[in-house]
């Protein structure tokens, strides 16, 4: 037995191809990826790791960081990335439930990390691309060669943390055929070669920058331009010299407000693609209108990888996000009884398919809560396929908000505001906004008698809640809407709040 993901990445690759680029000139070839992988796989070795060790990471985006990752696949360990935005509080719940034994951070989070990492007996190191002391500097000293651990299609890769409508984050296990199987859908389908440069804006902790874009360019021994995070200026900058881009829905929407964004300037990109949160059909068209391409959505989730997309031949069609992936079956049924439902009827969007997770770490109960009998796993989006094939996402089925590509589980939230003195109970939700696509608001009500202001409830969420979870706005209110049944009736607060975002001309 190999090592089934690198494998089939060492096959697709020529160690003179360039890999990755950083705008500041530096490259990274497929050789050096081979060596610098291997060094960091001895230097998890002589830290202690062995196969099947979780190894956690939250350190910034770098080469060297997607290297890690590569070793940790290379060692037979588990890879689990972390948002660099999440709080102490919050790492706290990850290493106490994934149980690690290394946590890699940036170096000047170590003394923190340290004092919660000790009372879960794991080892804390520092990923440092220039500085001394870091994982980097032992991986120097390492040999440039590694025997790859032995590693089946069903070991685990990676676990990815996904927050749940419970508030409590359940581990996605990965495994290395879901990561393999998916990605190398994607590069046929999207048809990428050695000739493809992608420009790379998004983190890589999650689904979409980590196993999307950059498994897609190992399968294809392509290259990425590697940019920190999403700017628009130098993102425009680039096109001229790129093939494609990857983005959630919001790098779009920032686009198209540049009068620089135009048919010459995109004229040698081949593909743009958009996922993680609904493109709206007017950033589409708008797009359209003004480089001449039509962007491919495609649909996915952390426990699925990608499930559908747009087709690179065929007609990409505007507010849809396309057809199953070849080896993916998908289902319309009805969320309560799970029996199936004929085109252009909505209801849950079930899937099955060598890309479907094996389940969430130690947490059986909550796995067979949200998979059929036959072994169709129920995603909370609500869809329906359309007379030509074409999948549609009409809502969801979960409490859930999207803002720029993130998920917030409003579930977590309102836990925070409800815990905070003076408050009596919450209700968070997502409303319509310009650039992130949905704004987390929170509506609170206060306890009898007592007043409070938007920073008393907002100044204690900073400590425990990463940013991009926290309100952006708070709006009290005497009491929430609720059913005859007791269920607060977020549609109405929706519907009430619409315009909170709004921009005022
Ligand atoms: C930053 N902020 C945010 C977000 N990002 N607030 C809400 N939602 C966000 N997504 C905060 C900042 O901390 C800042 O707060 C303020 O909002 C404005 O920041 P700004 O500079 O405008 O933001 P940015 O740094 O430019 O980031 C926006 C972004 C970024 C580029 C859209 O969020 C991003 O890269 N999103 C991609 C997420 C992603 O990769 N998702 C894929 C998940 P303050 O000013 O107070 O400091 S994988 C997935 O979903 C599935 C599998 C799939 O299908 O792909
Ligand atoms: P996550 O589990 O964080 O990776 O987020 C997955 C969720 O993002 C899915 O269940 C969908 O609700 C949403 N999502 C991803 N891609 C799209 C898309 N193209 N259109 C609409 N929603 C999407």
């Amino acid at each position: 037995m190999n090592n089934h993901l690198f494998d089939a990445i060492r096959n697709s690759v020529l160690p003179e191809d360039v890999f990755i680029e950083i705008p500041s000139g530096q490259q990274f070839t497929y050789g050096q990826m081979l060596a610098l992988s291997a060094q960091l796989a001895n230097a998890l070795v002589t830290c202690g790791v062995e196969p099947g060790d979780r190894v956690a990471v939250q350190v910034e985006k770098s080469p060297e960081a997607l290297m890690l990752y590569l070793a940790c696949v290379r060692a037979g360990a588990v890879y689990l990335p972390l948002n660099t935005a999440y709080t102490l509080t919050e790492l706290d719940y990850f290493l106490g439930d994934a149980e690690p034994r290394l946590v890699i951070c940036d170096p000047a989070a170590k003394e923190k990390l340290q004092s919660i990492a000790a009372q879960r007996s794991a080892v804390v190191e520092t990923l440092d691309p220039s500085g001394e002391g870091s994982l980097m500097d032992l991986a120097r000293s390492q040999s440039e060669t590694f025997a790859d651990v032995a590693r089946g299609p069903d070991d685990l890769a990676a676990i990815l943390y996904t927050s749940g409508t419970t508030g409590r984050s359940k581990g996605a296990m990965l495994t290395h055929d879901n990561l393999l199987s998916n990605a190398t859908t994607l590069r046929d389908c999207w048809r990428f070669t050695r000739t493809d440069r992608l420009i790379h804006a998004l983190p890589i902790f999650h689904t979409h920058g980590l196993f999307v874009a950059s498994n897609v360019t190992l399968l294809a021994g392509s290259s990425m331009i590697f940019l920190p995070k999403f700017d628009a200026e130098q993102v425009l900058k680039l096109m001229p010299v790129a093939t494609c881009m990857m983005g959630v829905p919001t790098f779009y929407v920032r686009l198209i407000q540049s009068s620089s964004l135009t048919k010459e300037l995109t004229a040698g990109m081949r593909l743009f693609i958009s996922g993680s949160a609904p493109l709206l059909a007017e950033t589409h068209k708008q797009f359209e209108a003004m480089t001449g391409h039509r962007i491919l959505e495609r649909y996915g989730m952390t426990e699925t990888n990608m499930n559908t997309s747009n087709p690179y031949a065929g007609e990409r069609v505007a507010g849809t996000v396309g057809f199953p992936l070849p080896g993916v079956s998908l289902r319309i049924t009805n969320p309560a009884d799970g029996r199936k439902l004929a085109d252009g009827e909505t209801g849950m969007i079930e899937v099955s398919g060598p890309n479907v997770f094996k389940g969430y770490w130690r947490m059986p109960e909550k796995t067979a809560a949200e998979f059929r009998q036959d072994g169709f796993f129920i995603t909370g989006d609500l869809g329906m396929i359309d007379a030509r094939g074409y999948v549609h996402i009409v809502g969801r089925g979960k409490d859930l908000v999207i803002s720029g590509g993130y998920n917030i589980y409003p579930k977590e939230v309102e836990t925070e505001i409800d815990q905070l003195p003076g408050v009596f109970e919450s209700a968070v939700i997502g409303l319509p906004h310009p650039d992130f696509g949905e704004g987390v608001t929170a509506i609170v009500v206060c306890q009898p008698g007592a007043t409070m202001t938007e920073a008393e409830i907002l100044l204690p969420l900073q400590e425990r809640l990463a940013r991009y979870k926290q309100p952006k706005r708070v709006i009290f209110v005497p009491d929430l809407p609720r059913n005859t049944m007791g269920k607060v009736q977020k549609n109405l607060l929706r519907d009430t709040y619409a315009r909170l975002f709004e921009p005022v001309l």
